[in-house]
């Protein structure tokens, strides 16, 4: 980098930190451009997105269908809101709800408001469908989880910095911990339960990947205690782990099947955001059938945005291309390859202890403690070497490229890990 085209990016990093609320810590590369897997910064240079906008851009950056789909609404008709109809919403609900096999959904835009949305139809489902006393419904949610960020969300957060001075927090729920069976059946004993609220991976915590039949054992557990199973697949939704859904299981077909009956952990609520829009537009949802849903009535909820002809148009694209690029079998495949190749090199060395995830939903974990800056330095080395990456932690890196590569780009972004990596050995 020469002088020049350092204070170029400097420029804008400034500009952020003295206009901008000091609310992120972001990697200090300054991007101007984006195309499928890859993304330019404001020299020129190019990198792979090991990020994806936090699983936002399953389908790659600007893909050309997805920007067309919202070039061509965004001419005719952006917002209505809901208190008219509009020529888009009805087609999008009818689509989105045959994909994903639900009756109904409610249309929002950001995955905090869609959880918040799941939130408040659980608690009145308890009160007007279960018999749970006013006021007094509670909704089990796992330890480490992440959210969003609303102040009821935040409420049941454990991260220090999330939620440290931003009280009164909300009350009711439970927190236990993931992964965890037993403690999950013992909190659904307590009385006035509305559900339980899960990452089926848990993205912030580092990727944390639950055993085999997790998400199975908790909806049997649910159905038998009479609470929903509300799954948050925000970041683990359409197509990231090498699923439908991360809820699916083994199965890995592109639409509901029979075979999936074995595996899917069908959720009564099921959250979605994120690559609901390929990351073009805020785009969120909540999905479930009538005897839930039908909870909701006029003037109960909503949001001047949900369900706008742009993001209905956006969002119909967006899953198009899932299936019609076989994002969800690439995915998983691509993982597969991933992780194999990852091990292979962490037998030959100390500084990674391990690598899990899920379809292309990974993480490596250093050989340091949580507290150090190894993961944050080795993202710099990654960056200098055109390759994207976040810390979660001091000692873990995220891995979750657009679901759109292909196996060579993937073997050149494998060589430009482990070549990082060896720098730091
Ligand atoms: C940020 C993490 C990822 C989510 C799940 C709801 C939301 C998210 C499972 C809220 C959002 C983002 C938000 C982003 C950081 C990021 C994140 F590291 F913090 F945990 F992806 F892993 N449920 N996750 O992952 O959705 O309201 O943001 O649309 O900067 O806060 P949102």
């Amino acid at each position: 980098m020469s002088v020049d085209t350092q204070s170029k990016a400097q420029h804008y990093i400034d500009l952020e930190d003295q206009h901008g609320a000091h609310n992120y810590h972001p990697l200090p590369v300054v991007l101007e451009r984006g195309k499928g897997v890859y993304v330019w910064d404001v020299d020129g240079k190019q990198y792979y997105d090991f990020l994806s906008a936090y699983s936002a851009v399953n389908q790659g950056h600007c893909h050309p269908a997805i920007v067309n789909a919202m070039n061509e609404q965004a001419q005719t008709l952006t917002l209505t809101s809901r208190a008219f109809h509009n020529d888009k919403l009805g087609w999008y609900e009818k689509y989105l709800t045959e994909y994903f096999q639900f009756d109904k959904v409610l249309p929002m835009n950001t995955g905090a408001e869609a959880v918040e949305t799941a939130i408040k139809i659980a608690r009145k489902w308890a009160y007007e469908k279960k018999g749970v006393a006013e006021h007094e419904a509670k909704i089990i949610v796992c330890e480490n989880n992440f959210h969003g960020r609303t102040t009821t969300i935040i409420s049941f957060s454990n991260d220090e910095g999330a939620r440290k001075n931003f009280g009164p927090y909300t009350p009711g729920f439970i927190k236990i911990p993931y992964n965890d069976t037993e403690a999950l059946e013992k909190a659904l004993q307590e009385e006035n339960v509305a559900g339980f609220l899960i990452e089926p991976i848990q993205g912030e915590a580092g990727v944390f990947t639950p055993h085999d039949d997790f998400m199975r054992s908790s909806r049997d557990l649910c159905k038998k205690y009479h609470a929903l199973f509300i799954a948050d697949e925000i970041q683990t939704g359409i197509a990231r782990t090498g699923g439908l859904l991360a809820v699916c299981g083994d199965c890995n077909c592109e639409a509901h099947c029979e075979r999936q009956e074995k595996t899917y952990a069908r959720p009564d609520i099921l959250i979605l955001g994120k690559a609901l829009s390929g990351g073009a537009y805020p785009v969120s949802a909540v999905l479930a059938d009538n005897e839930v849903m039908n909870v909701i009535q006029p003037g109960q909820h909503g949001s001047t945005f949900g369900g706008n002809p742009v993001a209905a148009a956006v969002a119909m694209a967006a899953l198009e291309v899932v299936k019609d690029e076989h994002l969800i079998q690439n995915a998983r495949v691509l993982g597969n390859y991933f992780r194999a190749e990852i091990n292979k090199y962490i037998e030959t060395t100390d500084t990674v202890v391990l690598v899990r995830g899920k379809g292309l939903l990974n993480a490596i974990v250093i050989n340091d403690t949580e507290d150090s800056k190894t993961a944050w330095n080795i993202c710099l080395r990654l960056r200098d070497n055109g390759l994207l990456a976040k810390p979660t932690h001091g000692n873990i890196i995220r891995f979750a490229p657009p679901l759109v590569m292909t196996k060579d780009q993937l073997d050149e972004c494998i060589s430009i890990i482990i070549k990082t990596l060896k720098e730091f050995e």
